[in-house]
């Protein structure tokens, strides 16, 4: 892994953080909200007095089990945990019928809000139906316990039936991202070995249909996979391709199946996901969740960092359940709590910018979860907008995915939290199951642009390239020194790569790949990723993997790939490649090149993908060792001096690739 600790902390711009470090703004929370909040700051003293003692009494407190647990930590297989291991739960159960058997049926769980306007209300004894119908009509496909199920489904209601459907007769699930091309999902379908996918003939998207079910069906048209049926649900209307024997409509089989079902009891460590995410290798990781621990995390996070009241706050996350958030802060966290969610399945301009104020005035949402870059984006696009609507009812606002510079944090606060609500800025990752790093909102004084502080029950360091805890003022690496219970267990089929990837680089600690410093407090500042990883938009991309889908284009010899710095979505992808000499680009424009090499990635990868840029090169910066020295490239991207150039094989490469990119084309 090559790490590029140096430029990050030594540059806190790199990732669009301006003056971090003399930042000294503070907010403490308001009289008002230290007495009514949920988490008090004898947590903390608590978690440490005891910490496996702390998170036994979140799991019974939290989560209902079959079988209580007596064991509560086993750690003797490390890195890979065991949490309440002799305990047995069913997770559906825990989010949906205890809500029901409590005597909440009637309280909204989902407000759906569709892209073109169409609506659902589903309360909890909907939920308990729905649920239970998709869950007969999985076992009727087939589907049994421990088999797992590919999910690709745009941001509707059945996409949570269906997780929780799964999660209700232990088959895991693998939900791939909507985004996704078919090339992503054939190679993770093919990595779970699902016997299931479940789709929909398409979703709406910026005022369009959208298909999904040709990427299904060309997914599966590249080879032979474990794959019997898919199951597509009816969204758009659009028209579909038909394998007769293969695919079944929901309607004809979810529909009509009985809403009486049985959760089945699993083991606390029994599988509930799987989740890709990039690594540093071009192959992404299969990154699996198991049951109790994972969602003991997700409720005591949710409950305490969001300060929910499940009885009176009305929470939305805008993240898709394609990603790890969705999973843990739409799906199992908030139905846990037994909370009211809002779920919309478009894009926030869609038919106007103001679209999520809208949402937030017409169902009075309190709690606002989402990333940096749409703060960003509504920042480019003016406050007068989301000055249209009543945005009072906002009590609690968070921020995921990417470090929020200070400028976007005092925005959101201002213009969306009408300068009261506080801000939680949450640091974790899809491996780390749920939020770790973060402040408590009746708690932390907060400080715009910092994480700042392990959540009670967290332990978690910067340290320096010797695995020593760095002192006040100075930068390292985050890592994590205890287990914690919503940890990963593995990668998928590769136990080996799990240890590689995240426990080798320091002896006994989990290294999350982002850089990070302390202030003088000693609270924590993300600095961005130390790996070959991106975070454009709060989405994670692996140059290797772009680089790949690149030079399987017969003009590309060979490709490299770098996050710049951008002002909206973080970072973007920009893209040097050396054309092959034979390749038939022909007459074709510098223009048209980049087009059709940006498309190209577009249709392997996903649209996340697509390159900003992709420039031209006759020659790329390399060691004597053959590596490609993206520092250098990063430079060149971000329209910066180039640094230290000398350990390059042929220093004069780098002028050769300055000249090339001024003369104009
Ligand atoms: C939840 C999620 C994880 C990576 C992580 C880091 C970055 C996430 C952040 C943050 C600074 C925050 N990241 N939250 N950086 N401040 N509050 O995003 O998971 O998609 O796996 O990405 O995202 O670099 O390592 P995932």
């Amino acid at each position: 892994m090559s790490l590029h600790l140096e430029a990050c902390v030594s540059d806190p711009t790199a990732g669009g953080l301006e003056n971090l470090l003399s930042e000294d703004r503070r907010f403490p929370p308001s009289a008002e909200f230290v007495a009514q909040a949920n988490a008090t700051a004898d947590l903390y003293s608590w978690a440490n007095a005891d910490r496996p003692a702390f998170w036994a009494e979140q799991a019974r407190d939290l989560i209902s089990w079959s079988t209580p647990f007596q064991e509560v930590l086993d750690w003797s297989q490390a890195p890979v945990a065991r949490w309440f291991a002799d305990g047995r739960l069913n997770a559906a159960y825990n989010a949906v019928d205890r809500h029901v058997e409590k005597g909440r049926g009637d309280r909204v769980a989902l407000h759906f809000e569709g892209e073109g306007g169409d609506t659902r209300t589903i309360t909890y004894a909907d939920l308990q139906r729905e649920v239970s119908k998709a869950a007969n009509a999985l076992t009727a496909l087939g589907v049994g316990t421990g088999d797992r199920v590919a999910i690709y489904l745009p941001l509707i209601p059945e996409a949570v039936f269906t997780m929780l459907a799964c999660a209700r007769i232990g088959a895991p699930h693998s939900v791939v991202f909507g985004g996704f091309s078919a090339e992503a999902l054939h190679s993770r379908i093919l990595d779970a070995e699902a016997t299931l996918v479940v789709t929909a003939d398409g979703g709406f998207r910026r005022g369009a249909p959208s298909a999904l079910k040709p990427a299904v069906d060309e997914a599966l048209a590249k080879g032979p996979t474990s794959v019997e049926h898919v199951l597509v649900v009816k969204r758009t209307g659009q028209d579909v391709e038909w394998t007769e024997g293969r695919d079944v409509w929901w309607s004809d089989v979810v529909d009509p199946a009985s809403d009486q079902h049985t959760p089945v009891e699993v083991d606390a460590e029994h599988p509930l996901f799987i989740l890709y995410t990039s690594g540093t290798t071009g192959k992404p990781k299969g990154i699996f969740h198991t049951t109790g621990g994972y969602l003991t995390q997700a409720a005591y996070t949710h409950l305490n960092v969001f300060d929910l009241k499940p009885e009176t706050d009305v929470y939305w996350c805008t993240a898709d359940i394609g990603w790890i958030t969705g999973h843990t802060y739409v799906v199992y966290g908030p139905l846990v709590n037994g909370a009211t969610q809002v779920i919309y399945e478009g894009t926030p301009d869609t038919p106007h910018r103001g679209r999520w104020w809208e949402i937030i005035a017409k169902y009075g949402v309190t709690i606002l979860y989402t990333a940096p870059t749409a703060i960003r984006t509504c920042m480019k696009w003016g406050e007068e907008i989301p000055g249209q609507f009543d945005l009072s009812s906002l009590r609690v606002l968070g921020s995921v995915g990417e470090p929020i510079n200070p400028e976007a944090w005092m925005w959101y606060r201002r213009v969306i939290g009408g300068d009261k609500a506080p801000i939680v800025d949450t640091w974790w990752q899809t491996e780390t199951g749920a939020i770790m790093i973060s402040p408590l909102p009746g708690v932390t004084e907060t400080k715009p642009g910092s994480a700042q502080v392990p959540l009670p029950g967290i332990a978690a360091d910067v340290v320096d390239d010797d695995a020593h805890p760095v002192p006040n003022g100075a930068g390292g690496y985050l890592v994590l020194t205890e287990p914690w219970p919503a940890m990963l267990r593995g990668i998928w089929g590769d136990e080996e790569r799990y240890k590689d990837t995240y426990w080798s680089r320091f002896r006994g600690l989990y290294f999350a790949g982002d850089g990070a410093k302390k202030d003088d407090d000693g609270d924590i500042w993300l600095l961005g990723r130390v790996d070959d990883v991106m975070n454009v938009s709060g989405h994670r991309l692996s140059t290797t993997e772009i680089e790949s889908a690149l030079v399987s284009h017969p003009w590309v010899a060979e490709a490299a790939v770098v996050g710049a710095t951008d002002d909206t979505t973080g970072q973007a992808v920009v893209a040097f490649v050396i054309l092959r000499g034979d390749a038939g680009v022909g007459e074709s424009s510098p223009d048209e090149v980049q087009l059709e090499l940006r498309n190209h990635v577009a249709k392997e990868i996903g649209p996340i993908a697509k390159p900003r840029q992709v420039l031209v090169v006759q020659e790329l910066p390399k060691t004597r060792s053959g590596k490609i020295m993206r520092r250098l490239l990063r430079d060149v991207a971000e329209h910066r001096a180039v640094g230290d150039a000398t350990t390059l094989a042929d220093s004069s490469v780098m002028d050769l690739i300055a000249q090339g990119l001024s003369t104009p084309s």
